[in-house]
């Protein structure tokens, strides 16, 4: 094949969010802009990660993704990348992507040194919908924000990229190697088998032991046996016009057959049900009529996983979660004297704490959880947490007959640490300059406390007051880089928390998301409803932030 150099110019607004760059798909297939985004990224990383390496490209197979690929093996064989690895059908979930990339060995013996990962996550697909591009580095994890900062530059400067026009497409759907013969000597496309390299290392981390015997009678008896225990298991383009999000708003199905929903007619839910979402980087754990929030859950897997867990019998190196994620996971930290951090949304913040060796159990509110097996969320690795800690807390009782069941495992968790109330209301697709405004409302008021407790009291004086107020920073402790602007958090007299952040990861207009939470550590007063419990710090929040009059809204678009 021939090099071509391309002409072109910068579009704007190309600049990664949480977690890549998301637009519409009608943005996405504007001419050369993916090519630039592509080229901007190469650009941004030295010629050792590029000349002569190996490159993963695949994600959740949305739509679009089929001709991504094809653009950026072109440009992969253009730019001097020697072998491009490729999931069958360009299928890999996020965290298979960042076990090939530490894990797979080539025919040559070599590793790959970086992975474009398409998707969009949670956020719905189709031609109307989402797509979106990511970069992960050598460690498996998500590009820093050094080098996502390095690309958006290199988007609003670049002026041409390279690609191999001449070269044929690839047929995808067929596993094997396909070689060509390029200007810097050979190249090669392989197509590989999407779930070998993580099915091997979930096999390792998880299914050894105890685990094993639930991991096959769920896996294998249950779900392989009967396919009715599968939902929604077939990869479409569109996600089947759904949201790919595993909560209770978007995830309806599952939460009616767990008996959550308000038509529970079909007898008893079954003892454990999970979602993910459409890159399976999230997860949702249900108990029967149970519902486990994402902060609790990460918490119960750090007190546990020492004993139940194989992969953690050597101890935990320490703990993390993101700023707005609730302190439940603190209180373990505190207890079991582990190392503990918090970072800013987005998994990219977790990957320095693991490659230090700080930290091995991680999550955010946001349905995210993992460890140090991979550098992403991981959802099945939730999910076989879970099965994990379950079959431990049942591994005197195989017969079943007093099932230790996710509800009663949590309400320990609660009894004994005590439990942190919470939810966040996220206001979807608000007007930007609305959101901006209300943001900077808030910055400015979180430095006067008087007027915040007048306002406080003013709404509901059963809620206590407003002790400290910033704006959240990071500095990471490993590469001392700092990340500001990471949003605005109250804290409160007896431990209650709001915080207020903008989303990263919407392709339209703004989305504000407030989280809100409450300690609780009186064991009679943790079995409350939420909802119910939560009610007057979420009054607060609102008229604090002064929601209706900046958004218009006066109600959230999603509550979880
Ligand atoms: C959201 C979540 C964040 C998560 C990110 C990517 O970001 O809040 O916790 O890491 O999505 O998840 P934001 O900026 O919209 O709040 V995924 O599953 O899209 O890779
Ligand atoms: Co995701």
């Amino acid at each position: 094949f021939k090099v071509n150099r391309v002409e072109t110019k910068p579009y704007d607004g190309q600049k990664p969010g949480t977690s890549g760059l998301r637009k519409k798909v009608k943005v996405f297939i504007q001419p050369h802009y993916l090519q630039n985004f592509v080229q901007a990224t190469f650009n941004a990383l030295s010629a050792d990660k590029i000349k002569g390496k190996t490159l993963v490209v695949s994600g959740d197979g949305r739509y679009f993704s089929k001709e991504a690929i094809q653009i950026i093996i072109k440009m992969s064989a253009a730019n001097g990348v020697k072998c491009v690895w490729v999931g069958q059908n360009g299928l890999l979930s996020t965290p298979a992507v960042s076990a090939v990339i530490r894990e797979r060995v080539g025919k040559d013996g070599s590793k790959a040194s970086g992975a474009f990962i398409l998707t969009a996550s949670h956020n719905p697909g189709g031609p109307n919908e989402d797509f979106g591009i990511k970069y992960n580095m050598e460690n498996g994890g998500p590009a820093p924000e050094g080098v996502t900062d390095k690309i958006y530059e290199n988007t609003t400067t670049i002026k041409d990229y390279l690609i191999a026009e001449d070269l044929p497409d690839v047929d995808i759907s067929k596993i094997g190697v396909s070689s060509f013969s390029g200007p810097d000597g050979p190249f090669e496309v392989e197509v590989f088998d999407s779930t070998e390299t993580y099915v091997k290392l979930m096999n390792y981390d998880a299914l050894h032991g105890v685990a094993g015997v639930y991991a096959k009678r769920i896996f294998l008896e249950e779900l392989g046996a009967s396919e009715s225990s599968l939902l929604n298991c077939t990869p479409k383009e569109d996600f089947g016009g759904g949201h790919p999000d595993p909560n209770l708003t978007y995830a309806k199905e599952l939460v009616q057959r767990m008996g959550l929903g308000k038509s529970n007619t079909e007898g008893e839910p079954p003892e454990f049900g999970a979602a993910a979402d459409g890159d399976a980087d999230r997860n949702m754990i249900l108990g029967k009529r149970f519902f486990v929030t994402p902060s609790d859950s990460v918490a119960i897997i750090a007190a546990n996983a020492v004993g139940a867990i194989p992969y953690f019998s050597g101890g935990l190196k320490g703990v993390a979660r993101s700023m707005p994620t609730s302190a439940a996971l603190d209180v373990v930290a505190q207890h079991l004297n582990l190392k503990f951090f918090e970072v800013p949304t987005g998994w990219k913040f977790f990957g320095n704490l693991m490659d230090a060796g700080l930290c091995s159990i991680c999550g955010e509110e946001s349905f995210g959880t993992g460890s140090d097996h991979v550098r992403e969320k991981d959802g099945i690795w939730a999910v076989l947490a879970w099965l994990a800690i379950l079959a431990h807390k049942n591994k005197d009782n195989l017969s079943g007959e007093k099932l230790v069941s996710v509800e009663d495992i949590v309400r320990q968790h609660w009894a004994t640490y005590g439990r942190h109330y919470y939810t966040r209301y996220d206001y979807e697709n608000v007007d930007a300059g609305g959101a901006k405004e209300l943001m900077a409302y808030l910055v400015n008021l979180q430095s006067k406390l008087d007027e915040v407790n007048k306002i406080v009291k003013g709404v509901r004086s059963d809620v206590s007051n407003v002790i400290r107020a910033d704006e959240f920073e990071y500095k990471d402790p490993v590469d001392s880089s700092v990340s500001k602007h990471q949003g605005i958090r109250y804290f409160f007299e007896d431990g209650s928390r709001l915080v207020f952040r903008l989303s990263g990861t919407g392709s339209e207009g703004a989305t504000i998301r407030v989280y809100i939470e409450q300690y609780e550590k009186d064991p009679a007063k943790t079995g409350r409803d939420s909802q119910e419990a939560l009610k007057p710090l979420v009054d607060v929040a609102i008229k604090l932030s002064k929601m209706q009059e900046f958004t218009g809204r006066s109600e959230p678009t999603v509550i979880t």
